[in-house]
């Protein structure tokens, strides 16, 4: 299957990989046009081009969810596999960055207006060391759409930011963000730092980013993991023994 963007059709000829041939073709096949052209404007880093046809696709009806996944998320994947194999480097990279922020800012309030009774407070930030934000705001979207109160740290977090943070809003959930192999580490330092100060039990804590697993975040000693952002809420509510509806089980 070839696209009918030329552009995104050029960009996914870097991809060399078999496996990741498919899974991005995978991304883009049986998408809207609409959302081809969004993630080739992501791709070049056009973030005028991004915000206006993010505007135009909701405008147009489309899901917030359906602009994210098939248009910015699958653009990022490119752009990420051109890092990767040094066809682009971080300038380029940051520059697709912004663009993704530009299309976010229309995202957000849809993500993020959930009109419901508040389920529980979350303290979210990316781990020390680590500057990579956009999945972990797109986790604090999805949690404030679904209900939760959070509180955003932001990056290059340390453990002694996350342990005041939890105190000082009573958070039910700590939410840790790393995205280099290099950082991941921090998360398991940062339980530690928990443990060390006998706050261990006062808190649920989940883990989640590109490198991180299942496997990895157990043996850090995790309370869970979630792989995307819908995980994310879902492990919070289950973190907290809260109902699909929001609502905290009875009895
Ligand atoms: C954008 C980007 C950057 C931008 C970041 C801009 C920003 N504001 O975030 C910039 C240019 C700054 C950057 C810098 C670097 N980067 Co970078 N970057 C990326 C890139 C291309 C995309 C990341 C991204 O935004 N993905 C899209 C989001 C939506 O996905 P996500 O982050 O995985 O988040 C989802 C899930 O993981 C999950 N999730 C995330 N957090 C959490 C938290 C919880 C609790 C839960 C439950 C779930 C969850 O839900 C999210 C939504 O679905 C990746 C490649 C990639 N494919 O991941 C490389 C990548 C992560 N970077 C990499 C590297 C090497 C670097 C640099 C070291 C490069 C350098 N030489 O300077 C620096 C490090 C800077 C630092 N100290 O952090 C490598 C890491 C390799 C490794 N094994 O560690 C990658 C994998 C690129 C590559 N293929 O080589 N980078």
């Amino acid at each position: 299957m070839t696209t009918d963007h030329e552009g995104l059709e050029q960009e996914i000829q870097y991809v060399t990989k078999p496996f990741e041939v498919k899974h991005i073709r995978s991304l883009f096949e049986g998408t809207d046009p609409l959302m081809h052209e969004l993630a080739y404007a992501l791709i070049k880093g056009d973030q005028h081009e991004v915000d206006r046809m993010t505007a135009q696709a909701l405008n147009d009806g489309f899901d917030a969810t359906t602009v994210l996944d098939e248009g910015l998320i699958a653009g990022m994947a490119i752009v990420g596999i051109k890092f990767r194999d040094n066809i682009i480097f971080v300038p380029e990279v940051l520059i697709s960055a912004r663009a993704m922020k530009a299309g976010m800012v229309h995202i957000d309030p849809i993500l993020s207006a959930s009109g419901i009774e508040p389920v529980g407070t979350v303290v979210m930030g990316t781990v020390k060391g680590d500057l990579h934000d956009i999945g972990k705001n797109l986790c604090i979207m999805m949690l404030r759409g679904s209900g939760f109160t959070v509180h955003d740290l932001g990056v290059d977090t340390k453990p002694d930011e996350f342990m005041d943070a939890v105190t000082e809003h009573g958070a039910d959930v700590l939410g840790m963000s790393a995205l280099l192999t290099t950082t991941m580490p921090n998360m398991g330092r940062t339980i530690q730092a928990f443990e060390d100060e006998g706050m261990r039990e006062d808190v649920k804590i989940m883990v989640g980013g590109a490198p991180v697993t299942q496997e990895f975040a157990e043996d850090m000693g995790a309370d869970g993991y979630g792989k995307d952002a819908i995980s994310c809420v879902d492990m919070a509510k289950e973190l907290l023994g809260v109902g699909v509806n929001g609502t905290a089980p009875t009895g």
